[in-house]
C-alpha cells in the first residue's frame, strides 16, 4: 500500500484527459488499493486518477461514514442524467475551498469493475454529486469551472491566501 501524492490546482496536469483503461491486472488492483488508501487519508469522498497524475479513466469515491461503502469506476461513461440539483462542493485539488455547483440530481452510468466486468448503477443526490465530480476530472474539468467568472476568480485569490498563510 502507498499514499499518492495529490495533484493542485493550478498544475496542468490536472488539465489531462485520461486513456480507457484496457488491461485488468494486478496492477490495476494496486493502484485502485492506493487511491482508496489515499482518498481515505486526505480525508476526501472521492478521487480520481487524474488527481494523483494517473490518465486512467479511473474513479473511486466511498461516500459513507465509515469507509463501508467503496465503489470503483472504470471507464465510467454517463448513460443518462435527470433533474438538477445544488451542493457545496470540496476539492483536494483545491484544499480549504468550496462552492455551490450546479448538476444533475440523478445519473445513470456504465462502467467496469477492477475485473473488467460491465454494470450499470444508478444514483442520486450527494452520491450524483460525487461521481459528476470525478468523472469532471477524468476530462480534465475542475469544480470552479463551473462558477461564474467572477465567482471563479473570488475563490481562485481565496485558494492563493489560504497558500501564501500556510507558506
Ligand atoms: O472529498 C471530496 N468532497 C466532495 C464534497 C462535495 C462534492 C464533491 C466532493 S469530491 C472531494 C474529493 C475530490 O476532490 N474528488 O475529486
Ligand atoms: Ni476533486
Amino acid at each position: 500500500m502507498a499514499l499518492l501524492t495529490i495533484l493542485e490546482f493550478p498544475d496542468p496536469r490536472l488539465r489531462t484527459k485520461a486513456q480507457p483503461v484496457t488491461v485488468f491486472d494486478a496492477e490495476l488492483k494496486q493502484l485502485v488499493a492506493d487511491m482508496f488508501e489515499t482518498m481515505y487519508a486526505a480525508p476526501g469522498v472521492g478521487l480520481a486518477a487524474t488527481q494523483v497524475n494517473v490518465h486512467r479513466q479511473l474513479l473511486v469515491m466511498d461516500m459513507s461514514e465509515d469507509k463501508s461503502d467503496p465503489r470503483v469506476l472504470i471507464n465510467a461513461r454517463l448513460v443518462e442524467k435527470s433533474g438538477e440539483q445544488i451542493f457545496q462542493e470540496g476539492c483536494l485539488s483545491f484544499p480549504g475551498i468550496y462552492a455551490d455547483v450546479e448538476r444533475a440530481l440523478r445519473v445513470k452510468v456504465a462502467a467496469q469493475d477492477v475485473a473488467g466486468q460491465p454494470f450499470e448503477f444508478e444514483v442520486e443526490g450527494p452520491l450524483a454529486v460525487c461521481v459528476q465530480h470525478e468523472m469532471d476530472h477524468l476530462q480534465g474539468k475542475v469544480f470552479v469551472d463551473h462558477l461564474s467568472p467572477l465567482k471563479r476568480s473570488m475563490l481562485l485569490k481565496k485558494l492563493d491566501k489560504k497558500r501564501k498563510q500556510s507558506a
